[in-house]
């Protein structure tokens, strides 16, 4: 198929799921890949954009997974694959340590623009969202001259050393990984879902700020991090008051607020970054995935005093902030404003939340439909209970995916069906994909 026709927007299968083209690669996979390195469904891409993606045998497929909250401009969307191709064309590397060119720090004024506060801000670039997280560490605490880092229940933050020890999830983060990091400290979340109805916003950050004080101290306290609504951990919003909450106590006690924006930023929740729906203002806000339409970079940005305390030298690495990469990022941001991508996203909240409010109506193994923005997800459990149901999801999953609608499930349970479609997905394939879940649903009663 020629590059220029564009990705038909249906979904049409024309082989059984895997088709006999992905079957093959799966097979060289197996003799080729580490079996670590694992795949959601096994059919293998050939192209994408709107909101299909199609697999190497022809099969047409929604998607509902956006790379795990990448495409949120689409796959291949006209402004990136522009301005990418014409970055290619002038110059690939030089690395910015060595001769610097305008595009990062381009990037840089964008995200000093964007991000949450209109105090003065500094901008680093790096790679992927858990290098982005390490460097959010290590300026907090030449900052602060502390060590301690706060944690989450059910967060999620990376695989490397440091951040396999800010996530919670042993398995398949962790497991037999360690010795981990130390001077990592995890609190207990806002979980509306799962907390006592008692508990509201400032409850619970009162829960999390108590262990903070008893177990760890502000005194010894570099930073506080936390994704607004969680990402791998369930897509958990908590409720409101709590994030506000803990910014505010750690503006009182010395402590870097860091905002990890790496799944929540860019249009995906309906806003630009979901501490904006509150006006939560982080000290350091870290982002990656939606930030440059597929292309790997990531960034820390915040208060200028607490960006310049790391030497001159001391932040860094080969590939951060790549003349591709930033090339991609300006043209995702001007997507993302010039089309009014946040209110799109929150046009389809509307979509997937009624949608989604309808099917939990009728069956009472849907504990919870919960997020914001493209950012939506339903929690699966046993009938009438809060007890998770992994199995279900994974059940529920697997059918959607044999019928052509690419889903991810997530949760420290493992039973959350979530839900991150590209915002250049049609109204019609959104609903399409909906329907599929639902029947997937229906077949498991
Ligand atoms: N912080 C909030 O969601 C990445 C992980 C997929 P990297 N989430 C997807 C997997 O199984 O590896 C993520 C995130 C939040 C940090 C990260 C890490 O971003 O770009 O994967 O390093």
């Amino acid at each position: 198929m020629p590059e220029s026709t564009p990705v038909a927007q249906e979904r049409r299968l024309v082989t059984e799921l895997p088709g006999p083209r992905s079957a093959e690669l799966m097979q060289r996979k197996h003799s080729a890949v580490a079996p670590g390195v694992g795949t959601t469904m096994p059919v293998f891409a050939a192209r994408a954009g709107g909101g299909i993606v199609v697999d190497v045998d022809g099969n047409h497929l929604i998607d509902l997974g956006s790379g795990i909250a990448v495409t949120t401009v689409g796959n291949s969307a006209p402004r990136v694959v522009e301005a990418v191709r014409e970055q290619a064309g002038a110059f690939t590397h030089t690395c910015f340590m060595v001769t610097p060119y305008e595009g990062y720090v381009a990037v840089a004024e964008a995200l000093n623009r964007l991000t949450p506060g209109d105090h003065e801000k500094r901008t680093a670039l790096f790679n992927s969202g858990a290098e982005a997280v390490e460097n959010a560490v290590k300026i907090a605490r030449s900052y602060t001259r502390k060590q301690a880092v706060v944690v989450f229940d059910h967060a999620y933050h990376g695989r490397t050393n440091l951040t396999m020890a800010m996530t919670a999830k042993n398995m398949p983060y962790k497991h037999g990984f360690g010795p981990f990091a130390g001077e990592v400290y995890r609190a207990p979340l806002s979980y509306p879902f799962r907390d006592d109805k008692s508990v509201d916003g400032q409850a619970a950050a009162r829960r999390a700020l108590d262990v903070v004080d008893k177990q760890v101290g502000a005194e010894s306290l570099a930073a506080l991090v936390i994704e607004p609504i969680q990402g791998e951990g369930g897509f958990i919003e908590p409720a409101p008051g709590f994030l506000p909450a803990l910014a505010e106590w750690c503006r009182a006690n010395g402590v870097v607020f860091v905002a990890d924006e790496v799944q929540t930023g860019f249009a995906r929740t309906g806003d630009l970054f979901a501490c904006d729906r509150e006006g939560v203002v982080p000290d350091l806000t870290v982002t990656a995935k939606g930030i440059a339409g597929g292309l790997p970079l990531s960034a820390v940005t915040g208060r200028a005093g607490i960006m310049s305390a790391p030497h001159v030298g001391g932040l860094g690495g080969t590939y951060g902030g790549n003349p591709l990469a930033c090339a991609a990022a300006l043209a995702a941001i001007e997507t993302i404003e010039s089309d009014g991508l946040v209110a799109r996203a929150r046009g389809i909240e509307r979509l997937m939340l009624d949608r989604l409010r309808r099917i939990q109506a009728d069956d009472d193994r849907v504990g919870d439909v919960r997020g914001r923005g493209a950012m939506i997800a339903v929690e699966l459990v046993r009938p009438r209970s809060t007890e998770p149901d992994p199995a279900l999801a994974r059940e529920v999953a697997t059918a959607a995916h044999q019928q052509g609608v690419i889903t991810l499930t997530c949760g420290t349970y493992g039973n959350v069906l979530r839900f991150l479609p590209p915002l250049t997905i049609s109204d019609a394939l959104l609903a399409e994909g909906l329907d599929v879940v639902a029947a997937a649903l229906g077949s498991t009663r």
